[in-house]
């Protein structure tokens, strides 16, 4: 058997110093700004490297381009601003806007920012960048208020296969321990329909 060739990863999105995994998902909640607004913002206006960033892990003077996509949006607020490493424009009524990006000592500010949010709700963006043939995204989850997650039986803010854990350990068990939202499908009772329900969220399955 023939191992397949592994290219080097390039680059890599990084938050608060972490590797994000490709396609991992950036949750922030919002706050108020220095200006006394309600805002979800990437890069934390004291130590923005610290935020959102493109980290270049070989090569040198990278240039490459950059697409956000605003999938989802009910917080209403003022503006929406992206910046990437220093080139800014507010995104309007714009739902897709590519950018040209270089890295600077090795690394490029990805900073995104939904300001003065009028509404609770959430907006979900995808970033994704590509340098040469290699692109890698992530997902900008900003939330206000308290907003159910479908799919999240035991309340972590996610979707994932600790939900239908919890749902089996109630039914099979009625160990309701890491049940905060059970019924998933809005029938009235905890069934193995919701663990059908959670499990078709998961898979992506409409
Ligand atoms: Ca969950
Ligand atoms: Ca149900």
């Amino acid at each position: 058997m023939s191992v397949p060739a592994v290219l080097a990863q390039t680059f890599e999105f990084r938050y608060h110093g972490e590797p994000v995994p490709d396609g991992g998902t950036v949750t922030i909640f919002a706050e108020m700004n220095e200006f006394d607004e309600l805002a979800c913002e990437t890069n934390p206006p004291l130590d923005p490297g610290n935020g959102l960033i493109l980290s270049l892990l070989a090569g040198a003077n990278a240039t490459g381009n950059a697409t956000i996509v605003i999938e989802e949006n009910t917080l209403s607020p003022d503006r929406i601003l992206w910046c990437m490493g220093g080139s800014c424009m507010q995104l309007g009524s714009k739902t897709s806007v590519t950018k040209d990006f270089t890295f600077k000592e090795g690394i490029v500010l990805t900073q995104f920012d939904a300001i003065n949010i009028r509404s609770e709700g959430v907006l979900l963006a995808t970033l994704s960048a590509t340098v040469g043939t290699e692109t890698h995204s992530v997902i900008i989850k900003f939330v206000n208020g308290d907003v159910a997650v479908a799919g999240d039986v035991n309340g972590d803010g996610e979707c994932t296969g600790s939900d239908v854990t919890a749902l089996y350990n109630y039914i099979l068990y009625n160990d309701s321990s890491a049940i905060v939202t059970g019924d998933q499908n809005g029938d009235g009772e905890i069934t193995g329909s919701d663990v059908t329900a959670v499990y078709n969220i998961i898979l992506g399955v409409e």
